[in-house]
This record gives C-alpha cells, structure tokens and sequence, in this order.
C-alpha cells in the first residue's frame, strides 16, 4: 500500500491501549480514536468481536489510501508493527543491541509483569472457589512487588529510560503497568529510578497529549 498512513485505535482510557497510544502520539502521526467500553462488556460484542476476537484493547487498524488493513492485536505486536511502518523515529533504537535490548523488555514487561497484574486485577480467573480468590490476588501483589524491585534494581545508574537517554516502545509499555501499579504498596513510583522514568515520560508533549485525551491526567 502507498500513501499517507492514518491508524484507528481501539481503546479504553487507561487500559493496555495506553502504550499504543502513547506510542502514536509520540510518533505525531495520524490517528483516530474508537473508544470501546470493555467494564461495560462491549469488547464481546459480536461488532467488536470481528475486530479483536479476544475482546481486548488494543487493537489498530491502519488506513493508507483509503484502503483499511487488517486489525492488529496485542500491544508488543502492534508496537513493533508501528516501528517497522515508521523506521528512523525512536520507537526502536537503530543500534541493534539496543533494538534487542528493547525487545528483551518488552518481551518481559508484556508476558511477566502485564500477566502478573492480571492475577492482582482479576483474581477470579485463576480459582474456580471465590474464596482463594484473596490468596491470588495477594500473591499476586507480592510478585508484582518483587518485579518492581528487580526493574529498579536493573534500572540503577542508568536511564531515565529502560535503555538509557531515550524512550522507545518498551518504554511506553512500562509507563502504563506502573500507571496499574498505583493500587499497591509500596507504588511502582515509590522507588527512585522508577519515578525519575515516570517524570521523564511525563514531561513529553506527546505522552501529555494522550494522556489528557483519554481524561487520566
Ligand atoms: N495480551 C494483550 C492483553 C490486552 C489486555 O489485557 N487488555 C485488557 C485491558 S488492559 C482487556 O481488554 N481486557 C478485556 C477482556 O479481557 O475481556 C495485549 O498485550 O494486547
């Protein structure tokens, strides 16, 4: 396809479509946004359903010349969809180690830490009796807490970023599970080099933008 790309995101304020999100508005390029009421259950609504068969955000459609393409599914995967689309603008680093780098983190952060929120968020998906449900969701948070612990430690003399001066995708993945991370204690932004990325992300036009759009500032 040739032309000027423009993109359809799907998303919930605050939800994993934040780092799509992000990710879009730090790029600066087009895009359109299609707000999808997952508490209210319209991710398994049979029209949503076509789009993401998991009845999940993010999903993006990318238009170029009029002509739509399929939908894109699952944060990593469109992260590094946009990367490709959009080579030379920071959402991968052009060294490789660091591009490997990058991958390695978000490899972790989205199958470790964003899997690990789930038994915090949604403990009853893990139990067949309500009452273990307390158990998960405390084990849970104690392993979201070690996480947490182990990224500030890697983190230590480095940064702001995951990979150092400058954000990239990963980042932006990162920025939304500490975002999820505000419910525990102590909170994601409670230890230092965590914070010092927060505030650097933070302070992005881009990052501020999305972040105002989807009212959650
Ligand atoms: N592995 C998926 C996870 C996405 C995900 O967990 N989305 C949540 C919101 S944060 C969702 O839409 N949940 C609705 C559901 O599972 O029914 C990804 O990375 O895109």
């Amino acid at each position: 396809m040739t032309g000027t790309a423009s993109y359809t995101l799907f998303y919930h304020p605050g939800f994993a479509s934040l780092a799509v999100h992000l990710a879009l508005a730090e790029l600066d390029i087009p895009y359109t946004l299609t707000p999808v009421n997952i508490p209210e259950g319209e991710g398994r609504e049979r029209a949503y359903l076509a789009v993401n068969p998991h009845g999940q955000v993010p999903a993006l459609i990318e238009t170029v010349g009029g002509q739509k393409g399929p939908p894109l599914t699952q944060c990593v995967a469109i992260l590094e969809s946009l990367a490709e689309r959009h080579p030379g603008r920071g959402l991968l680093p052009e060294d490789p180690e660091k591009r490997a780098e990058a991958r390695i983190w978000m490899s972790y952060l989205s199958t470790t830490l964003q899997e690990t929120f789930r038994r915090f968020f949604h403990p009853e998906d893990f139990v067949d009796v309500a009452a273990h449900e307390a158990d998960v969701r405390r084990t849970g948070e104690r392993r979201l807490g070690e996480i947490f612990d182990w990224v500030e430690a890697s983190l230590k003399d480095r940064g702001p970023y995951l990979i150092g001066a400058e954000p990239c995708a990963a980042d932006y993945l990162f920025f939304v599970l500490c975002r999820w991370g505000r419910y525990l204690s102590p909170a994601p932004s409670d230890r230092p080099t965590i914070a010092a990325l927060i505030a650097a992300l933070a302070e992005r036009p881009g990052v501020q933008k999305a972040l105002r759009t989807e009212g959650i500032v």
